[in-house]
């Protein structure tokens, strides 16, 4: 006979579900020891100018429309000069069979610089910096989203995750049409709602508020969790604790308190590797345009952060192989993640947080 083993996650491999986009992760955290002899990467640049009159994204310098940006003291935000979306395309017309279908897409693509300076990233802004930062995110949700169902703010930084330019800043597409993980998240947090009567990420944000093994920080208005179902190796779910169902609908103090929580994260994520961690963060909220008028009560706002680091500065996590083929797979599991980010100090291993005495 066998011996009974009892399960430990941190040992056993298992399937974890994410109920936000119905889908499976393999945790096999047993694999972290493995040795790894691939891809290192480079450190992220150092030394970068304060001001550099050639980068397009810097006040008073040229871009790549010709146009020149004023000499912005604050956030400054323009119309991408290489739009994924335009308002206007013409409709592809009717499809003559159903393997080879397409419909019309139409949209804005817009660029918000955070700061005028490239030399700094958000964890090392002050709160009032970062509080107008997302001031400008709410303005551009509500802005766009009279018109637009889906508003979609995202920051990619870092050149591991694809971002052209070091100066802080991030992306807007607003689109006609509500995209791949807009409509998986709509379905099942409908779905959730109907079923057990309360909104899936509001009752989600209080069992991890009582639970606190996947906990990293909390605060009067939000909550920082590694989700349970974590598909990247540090990746962080942040949460009003209160039922909100769009950026614009945050309260004055909700805001400050985000500046608040967001610098503690982000402190945290470039304590782990001493490096400026890099991540995909973007903003999920009820959606908007024609969708205004109907009850989306099932909705919970909510940001998640999308970290590739593994183990170091130089060594990510790939998707690739058994990922894009069969099934997402983590080295380590939510816990360990969260236990590792809540144990980081909250002042930032550049400065010790002196971004307030600025
Ligand atoms: P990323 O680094 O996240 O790609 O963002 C930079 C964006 O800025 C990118 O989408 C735009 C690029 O198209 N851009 C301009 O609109 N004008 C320029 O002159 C340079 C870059
Ligand atoms: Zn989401």
């Amino acid at each position: 006979m066998e011996p009974e083993v009892s399960f430990q996650p941190s040992e056993h491999q298992h399937n974890r579900y994410n109920p936000l986009r119905d889908e499976w992760v393999l945790v096999s955290a047993h694999r972290m020891n493995r040795p790894w002899k691939g891809q290192v990467e480079k450190p992220p640049q150092e030394n970068i100018p304060r001001h550099d009159p050639k980068n397009p994204l810097c006040p008073g310098a040229r871009r790549a429309g010709g146009e020149v940006n004023p000499d912005y003291e604050g956030t400054f935000v323009f119309e991408n000069d290489f739009p994924a979306l335009q308002p206007d395309a013409p409709e592809p017309g009717p499809a003559d069979h159903p393997l080879l279908q397409a419909t019309s897409a139409r949209g804005v693509c817009q660029v918000m610089c955070f700061h005028p300076w490239s030399d700094i990233t958000l964890p090392l802004m002050t709160n009032q910096e970062v509080r107008a930062v997302i001031d400008k995110w709410a303005e551009i949700s509500s802005d766009l989203g009279a018109t637009y169902p889906w508003v979609q703010i995202f920051e990619n930084k870092g050149e591991t995750m694809g971002c052209s330019n070091p100066h802080p800043h991030c992306q807007v597409w607003a689109s006609s049409f509500l995209p791949n993980e807009a409509q998986t998240e709509e379905r099942t947090q409908r779905e959730y709602l109907r079923t057990h009567g309360t909104p899936m990420l509001l009752e989600y944000g209080r069992l991890e508020e009582e639970r606190k093994e996947r906990l990293v920080l909390k605060n009067d208005h939000w909550l920082v969790v590694v989700p349970y179902w974590a598909v990247w190796p540090f990746q962080t779910l942040l949460l009003p604790r209160r039922h909100v169902t769009r950026l614009q609908d945050l309260s004055d103090e909700e805001r400050d308190s985000l500046a608040s929580i967001m610098k503690r994260l982000l402190c945290k994520y470039d304590n782990l590797f001493e490096v400026s961690f890099p991540y995909s963060m973007g903003w999920h909220g009820a959606p908007t345009g024609r969708h205004l008028k109907e009850d989306c009560s099932h909705w919970q706002l909510h940001a998640h952060y999308y970290p590739p680091l593994l183990r170091s500065a130089s060594v990510r996590k790939f998707m690739v192989g058994y990922e894009m083929l069969a099934q997402a797979q983590r080295d380590l599991t939510a816990e360990q993640a969260a236990e590792r980010l809540r144990n980081l100090p909250e002042e930032h291993y550049k400065t010790g947080g002196a971004a307030e005495d600025r």
